[in-house]
């Protein structure tokens, strides 16, 4: 009896010495993290800088304090140098393609496209794109006086622009993990006057359509591209644009789902609306990139566009930090998540 009290006492110390040491040994094999990850837990740990709107606002307002960035005007000279100068700063690879051009009107302008490479190592890269040149005329202002006078473009054309810029910063502060490509694109919006409306075709991006026939590296490959226009006015409405729903549907799914992941979807709205002749029509049609338009669209609206549109009113007044931010959100999460 007394003895196998002892070893009944002696084999539940030793039990309980292999328990602890059980124990001991699977805390210490623990993996760190699950080998596998579910894509919504991998959502979480994605992080990202954060788009200042102050920053992108500074941007478009330096662009505008140059004078209109018409071509063959010092303005536009001043302005392609400050534009180089930044995106270097920012640490992008930039090449500046320069090209001559017949506008409409049979005179040959000088272009400039100006490219920064961010990543240039990477395969999967994503186009990012704006136009930086501003119109020769205000033909849509209601006083008859402005119509052959040049425009501010602080919407049309700067807007993008500046979120663009902005998102260079980022990229220099957290480097994505795909490769991105700014284009900022020169002379899209030297198309016809509003009298001559009808008897010029292909006027309007020219610079996107020399690109897109000679670009800048011979077999230049982007999965998708995304060009931005007129993104910085209040109250935005950017709709599922005719062309960007014909060549790559797929991309505007991902970035308006993305919008609505921000809770904008009352300025990204989720229908097909307008149809935009812009630089993404010759990047589709000619260079074969599937490419969208964010751009503001407003049926309401006799020019189609925010009511500034091609006027003297399109100046640094309309310009609204918040639709810089949210556009700009848009495309960083859109950038940093792929
Ligand atoms: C037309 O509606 C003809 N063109 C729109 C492209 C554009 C002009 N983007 C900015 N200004
Ligand atoms: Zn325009």
């Amino acid at each position: 009896m007394k003895t196998s009290l002892v070893n009944i006492q002696k084999i539940k110390i030793i039990t309980s010495m292999v328990l602890v040491g059980i124990l001991f040994w699977a805390c210490e094999n623990q993996p760190a993290k699950p080998k596998t990850i579910s894509s919504s837990q991998k959502t979480a740990v994605i992080t990202m800088p954060d788009f200042n709107a102050d920053s992108a606002y500074v941007y478009v307002e330096a662009q505008v304090a140059f004078g209109p960035r018409v071509p063959g005007t010092e303005a536009h000279q001043a302005c392609a140098n400050w534009l180089i100068k930044k995106l270097e700063s920012f640490g992008g690879n930039v090449t500046v393609q320069d090209f001559k051009t017949r506008v409409y009107t049979g005179k040959i302008y000088s272009g400039k496209n100006i490219i920064a490479s961010f990543n240039p190592e990477a395969k999967k890269r994503i186009m990012l794109s704006a136009h930086w040149d501003s119109r020769p005329y205000a033909d849509y202002d209601a006083d008859e006086a402005n119509h052959r006078k040049p425009i501010d473009g602080a919407n049309d054309g700067a807007s993008g622009v500046g979120v663009l810029l902005e998102m260079a910063r980022l990229f220099q502060q957290q480097n994505p993990t795909v490769g991105v490509d700014i284009f900022f694109w020169d002379l899209e919006d030297y198309g016809e006057h509003r009298d001559d409306m009808g008897s010029h075709e292909n006027s309007w991006g020219l610079g996107s359509q020399y690109w897109s026939k000679n670009p800048h590296k011979p077999g230049y490959r982007a999965a998708y591209g995304i060009l931005l226009d007129m993104v910085g006015a209040a109250n935005p409405t950017f709709y599922r644009e005719y062309y960007s729903n014909m060549y790559a549907s797929s991309v505007v799914d991902k970035v308006w789902r993305i919008a609505e992941s921000l809770g904008y979807q009352n300025y990204f709205i989720n229908q097909a609306e307008g149809v935009v002749m812009d630089d993404h029509y010759y990047i589709n049609t000619i260079a074969g990139i599937p490419t969208i338009d964010i751009i503001h669209y407003n049926p309401a609206n006799k020019n189609g566009f925010f009511a500034q549109w091609h006027t003297q009113g399109d100046n640094m007044e309309i310009i609204d930090k918040s639709t810089l931010e949210m556009v700009g959100k848009v495309v960083t999460k859109v950038v940093y998540h792929e």
